[in-house]
């Protein structure tokens, strides 16, 4: 009956195991005689995906007038949502059907999962419900074990069953990210023009590869050029077994680590040349000129002015006014440390699909394929679809997450919503555009050709004959009156093959001021210029910016997952252990936007959901090492904790 009997229950379960070596850190796994996670798995290398030339990265080496090399960790994280997940099962044994209320992000492919993989059913026997489900951050992306089992429970106990995670469950279990050493190398040119790049890295994938693993993976070795033109290049990524959680998608998925590598070098780059990180960004970057432009690991970036929103960044962030501020700082006994870097983003994948219904009374339901889980699209889509038909906002009402509801959809992941989602209801509302067409015309008793649809209304052309579109919709509900073939009811599907994502860039700069004595850095300024094509709703963006920059401040300062290297035991399994970012971790933010809308989509629109934690943890590290190497420390890793700070320079100092 209750959760403490449940609790003393499993403590009378005696389960006897033999503990086998443990392999829990991704270098340890790649070592020779590390233990193999899998017999059949030898040296613990699962696959290795890699792009470009290998043969011709090697020659250009040989003809550098400089190589830099830098050995960068990408610390593993937790992805960690407002709320824990849950799962509620619910069996009917009248009607042999199950309903799973759970918390994912994408709950027709729960669906799937569950009833497909796991218990070999019928979709149509089981009906999954996920409402807005206090953040997902990619940990909700999947089905996980307890999805099947508490249906399956219900089914033994005859009854609902509920199990919700405890914040230490969540951090043991639910899937984890990152978790990736890359070494990386960059040669140039006598003027600090990029010849080549090699990069070899490995990234653990846990001890189970789960749905989404070979994004990250992926997604390293295709944002591992940024927005640079790098005519040639050889990058690897290993997926590595590791006798820890799943490794799987978490905001940026890949891109935040592939960003990382190449904003480091360029950081390191400028240092040795003794140029200024803007100008060996500016020698470097892809012009608006040669956009198309299809850098070595496959993408196709349609547009975007990095130049421009660089300038634009520096110039908020008063980049002119630095030195007054170091020097500022210097009179408190503080160093400051400044960072530049730029991202770019892959987003929006998959297709997807919307509804949009009308009802008798001309009130609007949209049917989301999409999934919203803090994101805010009950406004922004609803915002859309009253600018596409002219129906009033407050007369739209948002419908998601449930199978039933829903005919089907992928979920959110990926900052796909706005883009796949918004040009899918754009579709939609054509499709109802054009079917109100016929009922228009017959009231107005014109042609249909004599119509045109604007602000709402279908209008006669050349005439002031018009009739809205929510008075065009109640008229389709009539019960006698229509003439032959005039459907019931109005409503239309529209489905956006997003084959082609969307590229949001953007410049951060950063300003730390860090305290010698302890190693603490401090955020002082956090300056953004974005690229998202064309916003929806510019309080939603700028709201997804803020929160992308805390979960990259987080990585860059203070979020890492440690395993016991010995024996996998996990050491951080609370927030006691684990630090997340407040808000005065931030310091103060000045976000703006410089939008060059996407040329492959009819909205414009580039994504935004996972911008600012891409961009973050190369910024914060380029600030904290510009202050560091005043202190003659010349590398540090993520988290840089006061701890790692203060240890790095005390061993710098003699
Ligand atoms: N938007 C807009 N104009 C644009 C682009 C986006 O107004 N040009 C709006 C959209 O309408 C949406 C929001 O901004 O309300 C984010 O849109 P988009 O970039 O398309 O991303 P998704 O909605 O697909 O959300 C997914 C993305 C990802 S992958 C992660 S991880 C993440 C993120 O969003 N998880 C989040 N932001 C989150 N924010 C909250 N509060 N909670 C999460 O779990
Ligand atoms: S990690 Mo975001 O849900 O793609």
């Amino acid at each position: 009956e209750t959760l403490e009997q449940a609790r003393d229950a499993a403590e009378l379960v005696e389960v006897d195991y033999q503990p086998l070596p443990a392999v829990a850190r991704v270098e340890d796994a790649v070592k020779p005689g590390a233990p193999d996670v899998y017999d059949d798995c030898p040296g613990n290398v699962n696959f290795t995906l890699a792009m470009g030339d290998e043969a011709a990265t090697d020659a250009a080496f040989k003809q550098a007038a400089r190589v830099v090399s830098l050995r960068l960790e990408n610390n593993r994280l937790s992805p960690s949502a407002m709320e824990p997940r849950v799962a509620l099962g619910d069996y009917n044994r009248a009607l042999d059907s199950y309903t799973l209320y759970t918390s994912s992000q994408a709950p027709h492919a729960v669906r799937s999962q569950v009833a497909g993989f796991v218990f070999h059913l019928p979709e149509t026997k089981v009906r999954v419900i996920s409402p807005d489900v206090g953040g997902g951050f990619g940990l909700k992306a999947d089905a996980y074990p307890e999805d099947a089992l508490v249906l399956w429970a219900s089914r033994v106990c005859g009854r609902p069953v509920r199990w919700v995670a405890t914040r230490s469950e969540s951090m043991l279990g639910d899937n984890h990210a990152r978790d990736q050493v890359a070494e990386a190398e960059m040669a140039f040119d006598a003027d600090a023009k990029i010849l080549a790049m090699r990069v070899k890295a490995i990234q653990a994938l846990g001890a189970y590869v789960v749905s989404a693993a070979v994004a990250p993976i992926m997604y390293t070795l295709q944002y591992t050029p940024g927005v640079y033109d790098i005519n040639t290049l050889h990058v690897a990524n290993s997926a590595v077994f590791t006798n820890t959680t799943p490794q799987n998608v978490y905001r940026g998925a890949g891109r935040p680590e592939g960003n990382y590598i190449v904003e480091r070098l360029l950081d390191r780059a400028a240092h040795d040349f003794g140029l200024a990180p803007d100008d060996i960004r500016r020698r470097n970057m892809i012009k608006p000129a040669d956009i198309p432009y299809t850098t070595q690991t496959g993408c196709t970036y349609d547009s975007g002015e990095f130049e421009t929103l660089m300038d634009e960044c520096m110039k908020l962030a008063d980049w002119a006014g630095y030195e007054a501020r170091r020097k500022a700082s210097a009179a408190n006994g503080k160093v400051r440390g400044r960072g530049l870097a730029y991202f770019i983003e892959h987003a929006g994948i998959f297709n997807d699909t919307m509804t949009i219904r009308f009802d008798p009374s001309g009130n609007v339901t949209i049917l989301a394929g999409t999934h919203s889980h803090g994101q805010g699209h009950e406004t922004a889509f609803a915002q859309l679809v009253s600018e596409f038909l002219g129906v009033p906002f407050e007369a739209i009402r948002y419908i998601q997450g449930d199978t039933d509801a829903v005919p089907f959809g992928r979920g959110t992941y990926a900052a796909r919503s706005a883009l796949i989602g918004g040009v899918a209801l754009k579709f939609a509302a054509d499709a109802i555009i054009e079917k109100g067409k016929l009922m228009a015309a017959h009231f107005l008793e014109v042609a249909e050709d004599d119509l045109e649809f604007a602000d709402g209304e279908y209008r006669v052309k050349g005439t002031d004959k018009a009739m809205s579109m929510t008075e065009t919709a109640t008229h389709f509900f009539h019960p006698v009156g229509h003439p032959p073939g005039i459907p019931l009811g109005l409503e239309a599907s529209g489905t956006y093959n997003g084959d082609i994502p969307s590229y949001p860039n953007g410049c951060q700069v950063c300003e730390v001021e860090l305290d010698p004595g302890t190693g603490e850095v401090r955020i002082d300024r956090y300056t953004v210029v974005d690229d998202c094509g064309k916003p929806i709703n510019p309080l939603i963006v700028e709201g997804q910016v803020h929160g992308g920059l805390a979960q990259g401040i987080g990585q860059a300062l203070l979020e890492n997952v440690v395993y016991d290297p010995a024996d996998g035991q996990l050491l951080t399994g609370s927030f006691l252990d684990y630090a997340m970012p407040r808000s005065t971790d931030m310091g103060t933010l000045r976000t703006a936007f410089h939008n060059v809308p996407s040329t492959t989509n009819p909205l414009g629109i580039k994504g935004v959901g996972e911008s600012g934690t891409i961009g973050a943890p190369p910024t914060v590290i380029n600030a904290v090492m510009d202050a560091l190497r005043q202190l003659g420390v010349e590398h540090i890793d993520m988290p840089a904790t006061p701890h790692r700070v203060w240890q790095a320079i005390q061993k710098a100092t003699p």
